[in-house]
């Protein structure tokens, strides 16, 4: 029986300081990301794409936030779309759509798991921890949010409440290059696992994602990864309103893929923050669906074969 993977568009915006990302999904489509994975054995059924309910506006007493409202609606669809289809397919893909999407995504996922009594882990590949409260938040936008709702930290009762808080120390960060000082606290508070790029040049990417997968691996954990596009450097991947320097490479990108594949641990996958409007000839569409397609089975030398072919 082949692997079954449904495919969720998120064309989330909201949280992001630009428009843009709510082309998203269209753009992945374009890309051939439901063909490519249909080539690599999988049976791929594209759920289309989730619609945001009617909203009111919710009045905060931080005034920098906006769409608050827009993103506790957001996570209400998009976790009971997660939660769906983790408990009826092998792999949902959810397809962003903004990095605020992550509340619902991950919260749907996490709900899944704990019913089957498996802890979950969560892969976040980012230049950054997406780690502000409410409260911490100067910039306002709300994709800078999602990990602190998903652990539990306080002051998200504009959010719908969570089914299964996700633990701070089941979480791996890579790639992250910005951080706020805020964050920097929780980081060490919360004693999240976090490799720097400061560390992936000293110690690259395959050992610090191993010793990870093999935590997930003993506790009979199930993993999801959130793949935000400004994990990669932004010479290979120009479509993202955040980009920042020095950046993950196409094969530091590809390799963590590979190896995730190899570990069979993947439950579920976020591509977040790609705004097409920003890219170049589709070139970072083009990369991001790659990258899944790698993490989904795909080897190098397959893809040599396709280029020249
Ligand atoms: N930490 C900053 C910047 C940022 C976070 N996530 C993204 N950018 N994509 C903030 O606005 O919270
Ligand atoms: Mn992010
Ligand atoms: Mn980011």
């Amino acid at each position: 029986m082949p692997k079954t993977c449904h495919i969720i568009g998120a064309p989330v915006q909201t949280g992001a300081s630009q428009p843009g990302c709510l082309m998203g999904p269209a753009a992945f489509r374009t890309a051939g990301l439901p063909g490519t994975l249909r080539e690599l054995g999988w049976a791929v059924t594209d759920k289309g794409d989730t619609a945001l309910p009617d909203t009111s506006p919710i009045p905060h007493g931080n005034g920098a936030i906006r769409n608050l409202a827009e993103m506790a609606g957001w996570t209400s669809v998009l976790s009971q779309a997660a939660y769906e289809a983790a408990t009826s397919c092998d792999l949902p893909i959810f397809m962003g759509g903004d990095h605020s999407m992550a509340a619902g995504t991950v919260s749907g996922v996490a709900r899944a798991a704990a019913e089957k009594d498996r802890p979950l882990f969560l892969l976040w590949l980012d230049a950054h921890p997406d780690l502000h409260t409410l409260d911490s938040t100067t910039s306002g936008n709300l994709h800078g949010t999602p990990i602190a709702y998903l652990t539990g930290q306080p002051g998200f009762d504009a959010l719908p409440p969570l089914a299964a808080a996700v633990d701070p120390l089941n979480i791996c960060m890579m790639g992250i290059r910005s951080v706020d000082p805020a964050e920097k606290v929780l980081i060490k508070d919360l004693g999240i696992t976090v490799h720097d790029m400061r560390a992936i040049d000293e110690n690259g990417v395959a050992a610090p994602l191993s010793a990870f997968l093999n935590r997930v691996a003993a506790a009979n954990g199930q993993l999801h990864v959130s793949l935000d596009v400004d994990f990669l450097d932004p010479a290979i991947a120009p479509a993202v309103g955040t980009t920042v320097p020095g950046g993950a490479t196409f094969r530091e990108a590809h390799l963590i893929m590979e190896m995730l594949h190899d570990s069979g641990l993947v439950g579920s996958l976020d591509l977040v923050e790609l705004n097409p409007f920003l890219d170049e000839r589709g070139r970072t569409a083009l990369l991001m669906t790659d990258l899944a397609a790698s993490l989904c089975g795909r080897r190098v030398l397959d893809r040599m074969t396709r280029s020249f072919a």
